[in-house]
């Protein structure tokens, strides 16, 4: 059936197979106008979905975009949430956004009144635009499910069919799947459950492009032959031409006349195609085309490649273009605007006052794994997402090369992070330092259970890169940015945990962990943020670190003086900012602002390791200040209701005036980090308002 009018029962718009074919095509570079746009994005995925994606929502589907939510349409649930942009291009081609209006976070911005239905997927992944990194259900019309952490679409498809079955209503849930996706066992439960309750209403659909982010799928890890494991799971299988737009729809045909078990139909597809530069290419994942709009790799060699010159001419391009630069403008204005504003710009590198270096802390983890690396009892496993996580330079000694005797004891696990906290946990039972690591949301998140029970009730020393801590991780969005750890982690017995102020720091604290005979988890950030401490600043794991403004400087980071919390003696100062990972930075701006606007005295506390936490120098700094203010990159209390507590137990003898800054009970969004940074409240501005508050 295709697009229907939900109460007519009529069509509203059908498509022949050739159209079709050539829509999918436009689709490919709306999809990848949309990426250049953003400067991120996935570029391979979602050009090898796109036939299959076109024949769904254009052709196969029965669904009606001028009613999204009729009860009677067919579930597409995208459990490959990172080819979000496919998804919205499909949407964008249905109509769902023909009467759509572009706004700010649901505010109409009457001056982009004129774009329209598909132009606006140009928005993808701008702050408040709804067009999210990954998708997010309550932001635009036509989404099943907001997703992003792999392998959970299929357990809701599920449901849904359940529903149908309950109901007797007919529709059909199709689940669309990445074949790196099957790496993890969530879809395998799935999969054995639909067979078990016989869902003849789910068609799942595998892009099978053979690749995954660090490289390709039999070598990340090889499941062997899938068509093979839904047959032995009790599956229908079916299997076509991922870029045949016949063969699709054939194969879709067959799976929905499948009775008694659930159809899966594996599309042969090319991760890239369409763009040539980037058919087949491994490094094509997470990226949008390398030189943007013009040259070899680019929005422009895709429309040539593609022969669509003629509906692409480079002045609509352009037009549609500037529809996402004149958003972005709006953007900036709403954004500056919820930064709290003092008589003269405080930011970072505003003012020679100011000037800090940039490295992101990530970085901070490489250089410790690289180093870690030449010990022969330290092992590193790989969850496809190693380089990004800079996991990759345990065996890459130099930067470049893999290092062969590196190489063997470095473990790809593939997308199973369930199952790396086990074998890690099985090395360490046997003596050895393992470390595993993935974003966060993944790597503390996805496996509590077997961090829980396996990892810290055996009191294995395992060692957990929590990276992408935090909204500044940017326009991936909510489902990539983890702000819970804090709480996941340090409310588990044995288990250590750091969170690092800058990169230099995180070196350190990746280095301290490995030698502490214990499970432990670092945190650290995507985005780069100011270098604020050196190789010399003190760092001792377990003991905060006091910071002082102590004069002007060149440099920003030349004003202030480090000590260790036990060293240091009291000066009686007005408040006490207490901070971890990258807010540390911003309390130390914060510490500025107030002194230079007026003339108060903060004791910036940087409490690196959070657990254990350094529990005297908390309870010392509410004794000798007057107020307290606590900073974290995470849902906030996460780490403020633990100094709270801190404070509470040390009994001091008198009430302590206490306020929290941090990510307000809500999840993240897309944008630039910065932004994000500033509209979730994070800034040195936010932390400097809340001191004065407290002052009165
Ligand atoms: C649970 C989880 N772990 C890791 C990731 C990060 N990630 C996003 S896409 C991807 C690779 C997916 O490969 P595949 O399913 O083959 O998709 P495709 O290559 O078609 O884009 C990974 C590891 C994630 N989104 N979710």
């Amino acid at each position: 059936m295709p697009i229907v009018d939900s109460t007519t029962g009529d069509v509203r718009r059908d498509y022949t197979v050739q159209e079709l074919a050539h829509i999918a095509d436009e689709m490919r570079v709306w999809n990848t106008m949309s990426l250049v746009a953003a400067g991120s994005g996935h570029l391979g995925g979602t050009l090898s979905i796109m036939d299959v994606a076109a024949a769904l929502y254009l052709k196969h589907a029965s669904h009606d975009p001028e009613n999204p939510e009729w009860t009677g349409r067919d579930r597409i649930f995208w459990s490959v949430g990172h080819k979000a942009p496919a998804l919205y291009v499909a949407l964008g081609m249905a109509g769902y956004f023909d009467d759509r209006v572009v706004t700010f976070h649901g505010e109409v911005l009457e001056d982009l009144s004129d774009v329209k239905g598909i132009e606006q997927t140009v928005l993808l992944r701008k702050l408040g635009s709804g067009f999210e990194g990954h998708p997010n259900r309550f932001k635009l019309p036509g989404l099943e499910l907001s997703s992003g952490s792999l392998g959970q679409g299929m357990g809701v498809a599920c449901g849904s069919a359940l529903h149908a079955k309950l109901t007797g209503a007919d529709y059909t849930c199709y689940v669309i799947l990445g074949d790196g996706e099957h790496d993890e066992g969530s879809v395998w439960e799935s999969a054995a459950f639909a067979a078990h309750h016989e869902l003849d209403n789910i068609v799942a659909i595998v892009d099978l492009n053979g690749l995954q982010i660090d490289g390709r799928t039999e070598d990340v890890l090889n499941k062997q032959d899938l068509r093979e494991k839904y047959r032995a799971f009790g599956w229908e299988v079916f299997e076509c031409d991922g870029h045949d737009m016949t063969a699709i729809l054939d194969a879709l045909k067959k799976a929905d006349a499948v009775k008694g078990r659930p159809a899966v139909i594996v599309a042969m597809t090319i991760k890239g195609k369409g763009a040539s530069y980037a058919e087949d290419v491994v490094g094509y994942h997470g990226v949008p085309p390398k030189n943007g709009r013009s040259g070899d790799e680019s929005l422009d060699k895709l429309i040539e490649d593609l022969g669509l010159q003629d509906v692409f001419p480079r002045e609509r391009v352009d037009q549609i273009l500037e529809v996402a630069e004149r958003y972005q403008a709006e953007v900036h204005k709403r954004v500056d605007a919820m930064v709290p504003k003092f008589s003269r710009d405080y930011w970072w590198n505003a003012a020679d006052s100011m000037q800090v270096d940039m490295d992101a802390t990530r970085n901070g983890f490489g250089g410790a794994i690289c180093a870690l690396g030449a010990d022969d009892d330290v092992c590193a496993l790989g969850a496809d997402i190693t380089s990004s996580i800079r996991m990759d330079y345990f065996y890459k000694p130099d930067g470049k090369t893999a290092d062969p005797e590196r190489m063997r004891r470095f473990f790809s696990c593939g997308i199973a992070e369930a199952n790396m906290a086990l074998v890690a946990a099985g090395l360490a039972k046997e003596g050895r330092i393992p470390f595993g690591g993935s974003y966060g949301v993944f790597s503390t998140g996805r496996n509590w259970d077997q961090l829980r029970t396996t990892v810290a009730y055996n009191d294995y020393q395992v060692k957990m890169a929590d990276a992408h801590g935090g909204v500044s991780v940017g326009p991936d969005g909510a489902t990539h940015q983890s702000l819970e750890e804090i709480s996941l982690i340090t409310i588990l017995p044995n288990f250590i945990m750091s969170v690092p102020a800058d990169s230099v720091q995180t070196e350190k604290a990746t280095l301290a962990m490995a030698r502490v005979p214990h499970p432990a988890v670092v945190r650290y950030a995507r985005e780069a943020t100011p270098v604020v401490t050196t190789p010399e600043t003190p760092y001792e794991f377990g003991t905060a670190n006091v910071i002082r403004l102590r004069q002007e400087a060149d440099r920003f980071v030349d004003a202030f003086e480090h000590k260790l919390a036990t060293e240091y003696a009291s000066e009686d100062e007005d408040i006490a900012i207490i901070a971890c990972g990258p807010m540390v930075p911003e309390a130390m701006r914060a510490a500025y602002i107030i002194k230079q606007e007026r003339g108060i005295e903060a004791r910036v506390l940087d409490v690196h390791t959070v657990k254990p936490l350094d529990e005297a120098s908390i309870a010392k700094a509410a004794l000798e200040t007057k107020a307290i203010v606590t900073a974290e990159e995470h849902q906030v209390g996460g780490f403020g209701n633990l100094v709270a507590g801190a404070i509470a137990r040390a009994a001091i003898g008198k009430p302590v005036k206490l306020a929290m800054v941090g990510v307000q009970d809500k999840f993240g969004d897309s944008g630039q980090p910065w932004e994000l940074v500033k509209s979730f409240g994070l800034t040195a501005e936010h932390i400097a308002t809340k001191c004065l508050e407290l002052l009165g």
